[in-house]
């Protein structure tokens, strides 16, 4: 395929369907952007394992340290009401980044991972019987698979896996197959990180709902490139990762249906999740307190909220038009690259290339690519069972965020030229 390439310049910076989308402001306020490795400016194409963060991110974490650190929901002192105040303030927020019904369906947990296994311990083993379903798609993250096979052990339940097509788009006329009475859970990611499918998430709740299946959802992938409301999608569950979406390590979100969540038997037990204890008999407190047990990450989730008030503020619509800008700008100029393939041309894709480059090991061009200081994450992604569709063992994978720009796509495509160069 042979395409014109514009010259890069200041303009290749800016996206050209969202002018109003101001990168340069974007990128100021995020100081690991400034580094150089190996004496040449970060070029940072490794957002879907982890987002950078911003500023304020980070300085509502320090905050919390150095002025208000102290236990939350306990005592009456000043610095534990304040960080109260605070924790629960991001749980205000995060119900409405997400368009939660209640406060009270918002779960903090200590990423996705959590998230989808408490769906699966608490939720799916108290309901799941000998012989019924789970249905989950062939792209999942292994935090999406590894616990329901847990679940299925405990519980005699199995596993159905709904196929996906040579785009890397599930086939829906095979899951509505698949759709027995017996199916009594859907798990499915909202996105994928190996390949950048998003999803039909709505259709695909109705048609699982119509066959009386609940849906828990992986939105490890969401919330951070495109908007999510929980009540429109009709979800059951839906799991956040608030490192992904430019928030701290360690903090994260189980959305679940208040209805559900009440009849679901605690997580952990210990502290902060009961009502009364004696050595005969514990009373558990109502959601969200039930799920979480201990002293959670205060910091964490008070910069999970700020973080999310960060991109509500830069607009996910509007980061949702620069990241499908740089993903049309990046898809042809790779192509061009002699011996390079992409996996993944869903019609509906998120800032992600997926790619092998002749017979070059992945980890192989990742090398080379970080002389060049280019990050870019290479291997299965956590999803064995889909590298095994696509019949590769690994790719790299570049993935952008709300800072990435134009002339970083061409710094990687200069870079594969070099990892030719050298192994090619
Ligand atoms: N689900 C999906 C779709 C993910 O992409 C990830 C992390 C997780 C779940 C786990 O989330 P966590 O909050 O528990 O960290 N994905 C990646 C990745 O693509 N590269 O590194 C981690």
């Amino acid at each position: 395929m042979s395409i014109t390439l514009p010259a890069t310049s200041v303009d290749g910076l800016i996206s050209g369907v969202s002018r109003d989308y101001d990168i340069e402001r974007i990128r100021a306020d995020f100081p690991i952007l400034k580094r150089t490795i190996r004496g040449k400016t970060l070029v940072y194409l490794d957002t879907a394992a982890t987002a950078q963060r911003p500023l304020r991110v980070i300085e509502a974490v320090d905050a919390f340290s150095r002025g208000y650190n102290a236990n939350i929901h306990r005592a009456v002192h000043h610095l534990s009401v304040e960080a109260t105040e605070a924790f629960e303030g991001a749980r205000n927020i995060l119900r409405g980044f997400i368009n939660a019904d209640s406060i009270r369906e918002i779960i903090f947990t200590r990423g996705a991972t959590e998230s989808l296994n408490i769906a699966a311990q608490c939720y799916a083993a108290s309901v799941l019987e000998p012989g019924d379903v789970i249905l989950l798609s062939n792209l999942e993250h292994h935090s999406n698979i590894v616990p329901w096979q847990m679940v299925c052990e405990k519980t005699g339940a199995t596993i159905k896996v709904i196929p996906i097509d040579d785009r890397g788009e599930i086939l829906l006329d095979e899951y509505e197959k698949l759709l027995t009475d017996r199916v009594k859970i859907v798990a499915v990611q909202h996105v994928s990180n190996s390949l950048g499918t998003i999803h039909p998430l709505k259709k695909i709740v109705g048609m699982a709902h119509r066959a009386g299946a609940v849906v828990v959802v992986d939105g490890a992938q969401g919330p951070p490139h495109l908007k999510v409301d929980v009540q429109d999608l009709g979800c059951d569950f839906y799991a956040i990762s608030g490192h992904k979406m430019y928030g701290p390590t360690g903090a994260g979100v189980l959305y679940g249906k208040r209805e559900l969540l009440e009849k679901m038997p605690p997580w952990l037990g210990g502290g902060d999740m009961i009502k009364s204890v004696t050595f005969e008999k514990t009373i558990y407190a109502d959601p969200p307190a039930k799920f979480e047990a201990g002293t959670p990450n205060i910091a964490g989730v008070i910069g999970l909220g700020v973080a999310a008030k960060y991109l509500e503020e830069a607009g996910i619509e509007r980061i949702a038009a620069h990241e499908r800008d740089l993903l049309d700008y990046a898809t042809p100029r790779l192509e061009t690259i002699d011996g390079l393939r992409i996996f993944g041309k869903a019609a509906h894709k998120s800032g992600v290339v997926s790619f092998t480059l002749k017979d070059i090991h992945p980890h192989d061009i990742g090398t080379v690519l970080d002389t060049e200081g280019i990050a870019v994450r290479t291997g299965h992604h956590c999803t064995q069972p889909l590298m095994e569709r696509l019949g590769v063992a690994a790719t790299a994978r570049a993935s952008f965020g709300m800072y990435t720009t134009r002339q970083e796509i061409d710094r990687l495509v200069e870079g594969l030229h070099k990892v030719i160069e050298v192994f090619g």
